[in-house]
């Protein structure tokens, strides 16, 4: 086994039995939500996989170790550390490595921590993608090339609604990498169950889902996949409090001059002040569907 990654006994076990794992990022907790919702939180999506009859590998980079399978005190740690942590993507980890550092880490580096320890699946809120403005910015998510070359399945909630989600498609397509929706032909947008834009692919159970990811790797495909899976009714945030939302921050983002890494954690943390609480509570619950669906969909594999 590489001899820079940490698998938790609990993992390494069902890894070893062929038992279903989930994989989870940690940015989310670090500068995703704040203390102690990110804590509770994350505690809450382990105890939903479980509940879905997979293990939990929560993912992070403690001390330059690669952690796969977190302790509740080091969860605790990452939630209080909030962005004193750094977030760490694919360019992020060879220095904090080096260094021994901490990190915390997002859909990217979470995806091949993931395939180095051998686990399939990997359930998040949202992933990167392609920024609106792209076009003069150049920024798009690190998020997007890992699809591309890493085998790992990512259940999301679609795209953040803060990105252009036509050109987020359009990258995806580009590299291979398929979009499902889960029960559903159009793209969810995070906050709201739907967008202007189609999946490629409607899959409406876990097990045709966990066909799809098969067949790809019978094809010896390097590419990911990504699940869209719909927040639920009851959460699902009205487009146009939303949208009106998203409008303010990205300004805010151009006013205050915010720039790389730091512009996603700006711009929820804005969403969650602009909507009184309620983005969050939404970031919350699809977090939670995600998890099952994850859970499900890795005990069919
Ligand atoms: N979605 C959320 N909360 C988050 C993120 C996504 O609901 O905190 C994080 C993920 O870790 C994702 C990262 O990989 O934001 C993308 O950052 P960037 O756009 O800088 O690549
Ligand atoms: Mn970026």
């Amino acid at each position: 086994m590489n001899q820079l990654i940490e698998i938790s006994p609990e993992v390494s076990k069902a890894l070893a039995e062929h038992r279903p794992v989930v994989a989870l990022e940690s940015t989310i907790i670090s500068h995703g939500m704040s203390y102690p919702q990110n804590v509770e939180t994350a505690c809450r999506v382990e105890q939903t996989v479980r509940q879905n009859g997979a293990v939990p590998a929560t993912i992070a980079i403690l001390g330059g170790r690669l952690k796969v399978g977190l302790t509740d005190s080091e969860i605790d740690y990452l939630g209080r550390q909030g962005r004193r942590v750094a977030k760490v993507s694919r360019r992020d980890m060879p220095v904090v490595l080096s260094r021994h550092q901490d990190g915390a880490t997002t859909v990217a580096s979470t995806m091949i921590i993931a395939h180095l320890a051998g686990i399939k699946v990997f359930a998040t809120g949202g992933i990167g993608g392609v920024h609106r403005g792209a076009e003069t910015t150049m920024d798009i998510s690190a998020d997007l090339e890992e699809l591309a070359q890493t085998p790992v399945m990512v259940v999301c909630a679609g795209p953040k609604a803060i990105l252009d989600l036509g050109l987020t498609l359009e990258y995806l397509e580009t590299k291979g990498v398929p979009v499902i929706g889960y029960g559903t032909d159009t793209l969810p947008a995070f906050y709201s169950r739907t967008s202007a834009y189609k999946v490629d692919y409607r899959l409406d159970t876990p097990q045709d889902i966990a066909g799809a990811f098969a067949a790809a790797r019978d094809l010896n495909f390097r590419t990911g996949m990504l699940v869209a899976n719909p927040v639920p009714e009851e959460y699902a945030m009205p487009e146009q409090e939303i949208n009106a939302a998203i409008e303010k921050a990205l300004q805010e983002v151009q006013n205050q001059s915010i720039k790389g890494k730091e512009i996603t954690p700006f711009l929820l943390s804005k969403i969650v002040s602009l909507t009184d609480g309620k983005s969050l509570e939404t970031n919350i619950r699809l977090v939670l569907n995600n998890a099952a669906l994850a859970a499900r969909i890795a005990a069919c594999l």
